[in-house]
């Protein structure tokens, strides 16, 4: 299955990631965040990035200068893709990997990020979504709660306990966009869903699993891009598109997960 990998620039670090990388990495390094996303014309609406709390991530050195935070089974399938470390350093298993810093996905939380395309030019932060699943895609999850039902019901969740997730409720509070006009739900898909469906956190996963189906249909099929530089086409005309100027810009690469669960989606 091929998804876009982008990459979301650390801009400044949770207190105990700034502390715990000291002298690890160099001082001027580019770190970014690496998920995996079958909707790239979706990317305007990028609200945070989930990790998984107790999934563990690696931070693995590119090249000089450059890391990327990703779980060690997603940088292992990196690795093969030949995106990333030279081929004369070609690990040989996935303990050759270079991994400069390992960490649960908890200690991420509170980092700020830059989201290429998003309306949130200032930045969007890392937080905790229980549901993210270590073997699939990079196990790094960009958010997009206009068009994503699960995204939409996390955040919603994170906002009303936000203590109890030790986040600040600011993090989960940023503007929600519309993107993407439908016939059937309105131009706030996922919300809409949501609502009809009646879900009410993110443990009915029996029912965010149907509404992610209908959005994901509704969408391809019916959607027309309201913002970006493919406004007024249909998402099926703009989805290739959008993932080709984020390639041409250096922004996103194309990444395989060939051990995914094997469903096709339309794009
Ligand atoms: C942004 C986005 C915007 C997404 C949207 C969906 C939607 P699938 O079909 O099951 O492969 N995702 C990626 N990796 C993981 C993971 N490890 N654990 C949990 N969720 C993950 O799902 C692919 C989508 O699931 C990806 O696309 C990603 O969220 C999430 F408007 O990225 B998406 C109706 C869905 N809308």
């Amino acid at each position: 299955q091929e998804y876009t990998a982008l990459k979301l620039q650390v801009k400044e670090w949770s207190p105990k990631m700034a502390e715990a990388i000291k002298g690890k990495i160099e001082d001027d390094a580019k770190v970014y965040f690496v998920p995996a996303t079958l909707r790239p014309e979706t990317m305007y609406g990028q609200t945070n990035c989930f990790v998984g709390p107790k999934i563990k991530y690696g931070l693995f050195k590119l090249k000089e200068k450059e890391y990327v935070v990703v779980t060690k089974r997603a940088a292992w399938n990196m690795a093969f893709q030949g995106h990333f470390f030279g081929s004369e350093s070609f690990p040989k298993s996935q303990d050759q990997l270079p991994m400069v810093y390992e960490a649960p996905g908890s200690d991420f939380v509170g980092t700020l990020i830059n989201a290429p395309l998003s309306f949130h030019t200032e930045g969007v932060y890392i937080l905790p979504m229980e549901s993210v699943s270590a073997a699939k895609g990079t196990g790094v999850v960009t958010s997009v709660p206009s068009d994503s039902p699960d995204d939409y019901a996390t955040l919603m969740d994170l906002q009303k306990k936000a203590d109890y997730y030790g986040i600040k409720k600011e993090w989960a509070s940023k503007e929600i966009h519309p993107l993407i006009d439908t016939p059937t739900y309105g131009n706030l898909t996922a919300p809409t869903l949501v609502k009809q469906l009646k879900i009410n956190s993110p443990k009915d996963v029996t029912q965010l699993a149907q509404a992610k189906d209908l959005a994901y249909t509704e969408g391809f099929y019916k959607g027309t891009m309201l913002v970006g530089e493919f406004k007024g086409e249909a998402v099926s005309a703009a989805k290739d598109k959008v993932r080709k100027s984020l390639y041409d810009s250096g922004d996103a690469f194309p990444f395989a997960d060939p051990m995914g669960k094997v469903v096709s989606r339309s794009g």
